[in-house]
């Protein structure tokens, strides 16, 4: 309700307090409670009897209200969370896309048991629940399309295989993809994606290798717009991968994808060696050559480092 009445103050000059309270069907009182609520959260409304409220000025928030036309299923909002991949992974009864987003994150997750940052206000950290009707192997694929997606949207950024966005060679943003499957097929899958957007700094352990779209750009995004259009992107993406398949999007994908052409440091139970990133496979798999050897990689089985200097 909060948010239909942030709407309404949007427009230019004073809202009456009883065109609200008619608008909405509540109490003059009810609506009262509201804006001290939108207060709360950092909205200034200032408040002038027999004129009504005006909204003077914005917090940097998401705004969940915005989110809900791009996303087909539920959208569950929070101001802090442990991680939105862990917390979809524990809702239950959440109908397919459904859009799971934190200002920030206690427990932010990357692969293999690694941290991500999640200073709250300034960036985007966001899972999308997915039950797609898929065989496992794909579903590192919907990684894959997670990256393009994001990286239609920021402009230009490049993707380094398979989970990373990049700007001017440093990450931007994170992908971490989890399922759970029965048998052969796939239940549930969540797609999280981690956005710097409007981080000013970085701790001393990330900022050789992390940036955010404001630090690159020196301008500031709104997160809820920028969400809107990634999903956008997204929908239109996965609609593609689940009629006919990665393999049509590949070369867009190739495009886009900073890791071709270059050295790349394959790492393997145990065994490190260098390689060539040759292309990309019609399943979305690294194809690397070395030693006069092409073989294929996927990501749950190797860690590529050694690339643009950092990871
Ligand atoms: C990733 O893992 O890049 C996946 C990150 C996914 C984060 C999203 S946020 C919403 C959803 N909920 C979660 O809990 N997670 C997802 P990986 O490839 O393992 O990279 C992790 C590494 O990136 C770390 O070891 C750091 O070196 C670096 N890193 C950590 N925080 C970062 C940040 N904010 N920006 C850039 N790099 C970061």
């Amino acid at each position: 309700m909060k948010y239909r009445i942030l709407e309404m103050l949007k427009t230019d000059g004073y809202v009456s307090g009883e065109e609200i309270s008619k608008s909405m069907g509540i109490s003059r009182s009810a609506v009262w409670k509201h804006i001290n609520a939108l207060r709360s959260l950092g909205y200034e409304v200032e408040s002038v009897p027999s004129k009504g409220y005006r909204l003077l000025s914005q917090p940097d928030i998401i705004n969940p209200e915005k989110l809900r036309d791009y996303v087909p299923g539920r959208v569950y909002y929070y101001e802090t969370i442990d991680s939105t991949n862990a917390e979809c992974k524990r809702a239950e009864d959440v109908p397919d896309k459904s859009l799971f987003v934190s200002e920030s994150q206690t427990g932010g997750r990357g692969r293999l048991g690694r941290k991500w940052s999640s200073p709250k206000g300034s960036a985007v950290y966001m899972s999308i629940y997915l039950e797609p009707d898929i065989p496992i192997y794909k579903v590192p694929q919907l990684t894959l399309i997670a990256g393009m997606a994001v990286c239609r949207t920021i402009r230009g950024s490049r993707i380094k295989w398979p989970n990373d966005v990049l700007l001017n060679n440093k990450k931007v943003c994170g992908i971490l993809t989890e399922m759970t499957a029965e048998a052969d097929r796939v239940n549930r899958v969540i797609v999280g994606i981690g956005i710097n957007v409007n981080n000013e700094v970085f701790n001393v352990d990330l900022i050789t290798k992390a940036t955010s779209m404001y630090r690159e750009t020196g301008k500031k995004y709104r997160r809820d717009k920028l969400i809107c259009d990634i999903l956008e992107e997204f929908w239109r993406l996965y609609d593609v991968f689940l009629k006919e398949g990665f393999s049509v999007l590949k070369r867009e994908y190739c495009i886009k994808c900073a890791t071709l052409g270059r050295r790349v440091i394959i790492k393997r139970n145990g065994e490190e060696f260098e390689a060539r990133a040759h292309d990309i496979g019609e399943n979305g798999e690294l194809i690397i050559e070395h030693d006069g050897m092409r073989e294929q990689v996927t990501s749950g089985e190797v860690s590529v480092r050694g690339l643009l200097g950092y990871n």
